[in-house]
């Protein structure tokens, strides 16, 4: 098949699985059309099936706003046409269906039928599609899209209570590509980062208030208190200058270690003990899964999709949203015992291989042929 893929190309989560699934569907011999406003983070191999199209806004000194959707949805006609792209799959509603729905309007006009996969990711439901300023183009969006899939039952779950869906959504979760997720080198390099003695508590997100950045802090400080420690935080975003400063109050500045955006995630986690993973809300929580599959135990809160992800006390423990007491004391359950500890660690490496994303491409594809298959029946 011919796919357009549509995404964030940011070190976000949506881009992250997005840019995965288009690598190993090319794999698969799939041609892959990537159509996005600069090359995906994690798109480090263009080859022979691997296009990126980049899509540019011209800057006009009348707009306040510069219209990012509609250079987009111009270029997916012009991708389209040149490429003989058979199929668009977007990654987040916002404006991704909906310029995607514009293209596919405009491609009609000329006798060409491309259907729309859209994928939702959360925060184009939860907190962003939900806002009225927002909801009636999100719900249009969702309803016309030829096929619609989220990546928990959860985002499911609150599309469904949030919108007025007329439509079935198929739950596709996210996954691992063990084949680019394995630790390439057998010397983690920790002692670079901390003594032998000391655990490795690591967060990485970005660093936006969803994610309870402070929470991460105070669980780190109180761990600390009972045990030689050292916090990772990696990403970048609006609270990470507050969390410095929080850092600084506490008088843990120099057991914390702020990385900023990293493309060596997979090396960060060789040498983590834990992850901290707090959100208000979570769809998925992809970086908990990462985090799983190199055999790091999770403490998060249990909102959203976490529950699909993390297991309460197998591969870490769930609490409620900002219940720093709690994930504190589970959080030291875990790491004051290295027997413990490396059950919790054995129980979150196999846990994550559920999720390898051989499982989930299939799903995928499946989906592409029935939605192909549906619009060829209805032309
Ligand atoms: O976590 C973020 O804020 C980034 C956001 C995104 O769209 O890139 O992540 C969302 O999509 C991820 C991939 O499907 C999920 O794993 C995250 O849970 C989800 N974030 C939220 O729901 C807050």
């Amino acid at each position: 098949m011919k796919i357009g893929i549509v995404c964030y190309p940011t070190f976000g989560g949506s881009g992250v699985v997005a840019t995965e699934l288009g690598l190993a569907l090319s794999k698969r011999g799939h041609e892959i059309h990537f159509i996005t406003y600069s090359q995906p983070v994690r798109l480090d191999l263009l080859g022979n099936n691997v296009h990126f199209h980049e899509v540019t806004v011209p800057e006009y000194p009348l707009f306040l706003y510069q219209p990012y959707e509609l250079a987009l949805s111009s270029k997916l006609v012009d991708m389209v046409k040149l490429h003989g792209i058979e199929i668009l799959h977007v990654h987040y509603a916002i404006p991704h269906a909906y310029a995607a729905y514009m293209a596919k309007k405009m491609l009609q006009e000329e006798g060409i039928y491309v259907p729309i996969v859209t994928t939702l990711h959360g925060t184009d439901i939860t907190l962003v599609g939900s806002h009225p300023f927002y909801k009636p183009a999100v719900t249009f969006s969702i309803n016309k899209s030829d096929a619609v899939t989220s990546v928990s039952q959860s985002l499911k779950d609150d599309t469904m209570r949030l919108f007025n869906i007329k439509r079935e959504i198929d739950v596709v979760p996210n996954f691992i590509d063990f084949s680019r997720h394995k630790i390439e080198f057998t010397d983690c390099q920790r002692s670079l980062m901390a003594n032998d003695d000391e655990k490795i508590i690591t967060h990485i997100s970005n660093f936006r208030k969803v994610k309870q950045i402070p929470d991460v802090v105070k669980i780190f400080y109180n761990i600390q208190k009972q045990m030689p420690a050292k916090l990772m935080m990696v990403g970048e975003g609006p609270e990470k200058m507050e969390a410095e400063r929080l850092c600084e109050q506490l008088g843990i500045e120099d057991k914390v270690v702020f990385f900023g955006n990293s493309n060596e995630i997979d090396k960060i986690l060789c040498f983590s003990d834990l992850f901290l993973l707090p959100s208000q809300t979570e769809s998925f929580g992809l970086a908990a899964l990462e985090a799983m599959a190199s055999g790091v135990p999770v403490i998060s809160s249990n909102t959203g999709g976490i529950p699909e992800v993390n297991v309460e006390g197998v591969t870490g423990f769930l609490s409620d949203v900002n219940d720093v007491d709690d994930m504190s004391k589970n959080a030291i359950y875990i790491l004051s015992d290295d027997e413990r500890l490396e059950t919790f660690k054995l129980n979150a490496t196999k846990e994550a291989a559920k999720f390898g994303i051989e499982k989930v491409v299939p799903q995928y594809e499946s989906i592409y042929l029935r939605t192909l298959n549906e619009c060829a029946l209805a032309k």
